[in-house]
């Protein structure tokens, strides 16, 4: 027997314990040695039943996605016959769900009769997230199991289920009392069913899964849900994989599932978001550092400015369970901060995603102050004071005062120099960038801003702490505006030129959402707020001095006083938060090129995404050459996961490989002839992309 499978008889129970660390992923080999195993127990008179568990505690996080894409991924014995043949053994076969079972790790629990899980179990069809859909029987059983509708928002949403609500749908026949009972209770209930001679798989809870729901109901579903999958694949397959469980019996089912599958494996977007499950794996992975190395301990928390990012941090380690000292100058503004953060909850607990108690709870951990004084025993320190270097560096000098010996001394800066900064100090190794997004207490990303003296363990500490919280961290180097917002400078500058050149900011922002941003960039402006961009742009003038029509449109807005949607008004006109064009933003562009010389013309849609995008991935290919991104992979999560960057389009990187290297240097240097002097002065392709591209690569690395 190999020993990815124990195997053991007592008293007319067959155990088989999956033993591939770290998650039971369900490749090639696991799956012979499981296949036999159970061929093993099937074959032996003298098993009665046969249970399956993690030896590990964790069941399975499904099928090996490392396979996917290569021969493996369907090499024998593959998962879906392996689970059809589970499903003719003529005996109980009861799956102890221990941890954790998602996307095959579940269909493997669904191919057998009964379920026991423990309290701490999750399960899911997590297979969309990757862009596929579960291939090994899960659209077909599961709805067998829970109902069409169930099956249908569990598979679509991806999302973990934790034990009660798995008991409840039917998932889970049983919950133990602990994770350290399941192997016994599950033994238990083998011999209660031994016992009362029930049959290998009980009567399928709904024959006819769409048992209760009109005739239409799936394709009214797809009506009214099609418009928010913009180009995904994946969930247009889920429903046809559905639609044939409603209507076609189990074995063609499976076969339909299956085609549905290897299309979904095979797609583009689908490789997309492999690359972007093991970008973040690869993204907590510090070259030159350890894993082992001892970290700094981060038990207490101060949060320095109580205003809309200061309040959203804090919200983040409370939620952690962290106690956080809210600093603020004046007594008004920290109870205007403080009241913010209760509102937050207060909607929260409206919407059921806390109860009233678990609200106080998190107040409780806050604590409000005057003195810095009160920060004398915290083990990290983040300042989210005002955007403004003399500001940030007068802070980081009191910090140096009050602060203990080791506190970790963070910046919650969005472009300034963190080593101008941590150069207040006399311990400048302490001193680290925590770049947050907004809101701080829902974006999922964290630029970890690594100093040239930051010490290895507060990176460290600040990574794992980052993962605490519920952030993704992606280490960046020291640079204006670190990894995102330096890449957003040429991509709003090109967006601004070519508004002056006669497009408009609709005809803009429709060209990105159609590859399905999230945002166009002129509303991502307007969001953000036109004056903070201006501040952004004024810090930094020296770089684009020598363009006079640079970003013009933003700074006349400015000037204007037209902030965007806080002020109604910004490259779009808003009612509320409706946004509509707004002629007068297009007469002050033409009046602009007129006085700075640019001609107009009318801009076609492939001019527009290419400048931008262009511009976007060789900025992002220049920072990988300077060092200030560890990984192309990083640059992808960074803008997947702080810009609305599609992730099934594998963020700009994986995008920008996608289209081919050689032919954004061939548009680069396009453009660089076709614009004349403003070509010149800012279509110079990255050396990084020449190079790559004269040693014929097209994967984007250091070379
Ligand atoms: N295949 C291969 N490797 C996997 C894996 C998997 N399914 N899941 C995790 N790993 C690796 C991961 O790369 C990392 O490696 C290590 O395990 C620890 O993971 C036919 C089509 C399980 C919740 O979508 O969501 O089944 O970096 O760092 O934070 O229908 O991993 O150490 O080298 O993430 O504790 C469906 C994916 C597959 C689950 C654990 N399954 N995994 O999180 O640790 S498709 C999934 C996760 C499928 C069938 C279909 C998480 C986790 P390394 P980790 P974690």
């Amino acid at each position: 027997m190999s020993d990815l499978i124990h195997y053991r008889l007592e008293e007319g129970l067959a155990l088989i314990g999956l033993d591939r660390a770290p998650v039971n992923a369900l490749g090639q080999a696991l799956r012979a040695a499981l296949s036999d195993a159970c061929e093993r127990a099937a074959a032996d008179p003298r098993v009665m039943a046969i249970i399956l568990y993690g030896e590990r505690g964790l069941f399975s996080a499904g099928a090996d996605i490392t396979e996917f894409g290569t021969d493996a991924s369907f090499a024998e014995p593959d998962l879906p016959s392996t689970l059809v043949r589970l499903t003719e053994i003529h005996k109980p076969l009861i799956a102890a769900v221990g941890k954790l079972a998602l996307g095959g790790g579940l269909e493997l629990a669904l191919a057998c009769g009964y379920r026991v899980g423990e309290p701490g179990t999750r399960v899911g069809l997590s297979e969309i997230n990757l862009g596929l859909l579960p291939g090994a029987g899960g659209t077909q059983r599961l709805p067998r199991l829970i109902g069409a509708e169930s099956a249908l928002n569990l598979i679509l949403s991806g999302e973990q289920i934790g034990a009660e609500r798995a008991l409840l749908l039917g998932i889970l026949d049983r919950i133990a009392t602990g994770a350290e009972q399941l192997l016994d209770e599950a033994r238990a209930y083998a011999f209660e069913l031994i016992s009362c001679s029930a049959p290998a798989r009980p009567a399928e809870a709904w024959p006819q899964p769409a048992e209760d729901l009109p005739d239409d109901f799936l394709a009214r579903y797809r009506s009214e849900h099609e418009s928010r999958w913009k180009s995904r694949l994946a969930p247009r397959l889920v429903l046809s994989a559905l639609e044939a469980a409603c209507l076609l019996p189990l074995e063609e089912g499976l076969a339909r599932e299956l085609t549905l599958f290897k299309q979904a494996e095979s797609s583009r977007q689908s490789k997309a978001l492999r690359h972007v499950f093991f970008a973040e794996r690869e993204a907590a992975r510090i070259p030159g550092i350890e894993s082992n190395l001892q970290l700094r301990k981060v038990e207490k928390v101060a949060v320095i400015g109580a205003g809309t990012m200061g309040g959203g941090i804090a919200m983040n380690f409370v939620n952690a369970g962290i106690p956080v000292a809210l600093l603020e100058l004046k007594g008004e503004a920290l109870d205007r901060g403080l009241m913010q953060i209760r509102q937050n909850y207060e909607i929260s607990v409206k919407r059921g995603k806390m109860t009233a108690k678990q609200l106080e709870q998190r107040m409780e951990l806050l604590y409000g102050t005057l003195d810095y004084a009160d920060l004398a025993d915290a083990d990290l320190v983040i300042e989210a004071v005002f955007e403004k270097l003399e500001i940030k560096q007068q802070v980081f000098r009191t910090l140096e005062e009050v602060c203990k010996p080791g506190a970790i001394l963070a910046t919650n800066t969005s472009s300034l120099d963190v080593d101008q900064i941590a150069a207040t100090v006399s311990r400048p190794q302490d001193v680290i960038g925590l770049h947050f997004f907004s809101p701080a207490n829902v974006m999922r990303l964290l630029e970890v801003v690594r100093g040239k003296a930051t010490a290895p363990d507060v990176l460290a500490t600040t990574m794992k702490i980052a993962k605490r919280i519920g952030k993704l961290p992606v280490i960046s180097g020291v640079c204006f505006g670190f990894i995102g917002n330096r890449m957003l400078e040429p991509y709003a500058r090109e967006a601004h030129r070519l508004v002056l050149e006669g497009a408009t900011p609709a005809q803009v922002d429709a060209v990105l959402t159609g590859l399905d941003l999230n945002m166009g960039v002129f509303s991502m402006l307007d969001l953000a707020g036109i004056d903070v961009n201006f501040l952004i742009r004024s810090a930094n003038r020296a770089a684009s001095a020598h363009d006079e029509s640079y970003c013009r449109l933003g700074d006349e807005l400015y000037a204007m006083g037209r902030y965007g949607q806080k002020s109604g008004r910004g490259f779009y006109l808003y009612q509320g938060r409706n946004r509509q064009e707004d002629d007068e933003v297009v007469a002050l562009s033409a009046r602009l090129a007129g006085e700075l010389h640019v001609p107009r013309r009318s801009i076609d849609d492939q001019e527009i995404h290419d400048r931008c995008l262009f511009m976007l991935i060789n900025e992002g290919i220049q920072l990988l050459d300077e060092g200030i991104a560890l990984r192309a992979s990083d640059i992808d999560l960074v803008w997947i996961n702080g810009y609305g960057f599609p992730a099934h389009l594998g963020g700009p990187m994986h995008y920008a490989e996608h289209l081919g290297l050689d032919k954004i240097l061939s548009g680069i240097q396009h453009h660089r002839r076709a614009l004349g002097e403003y070509g010149e002065m800012w279509f110079r392709p990255a050396p990084l992309l020449e190079r790559l591209v004269a040693a014929g690569r097209n994967r984007i690395e250091r070379l």
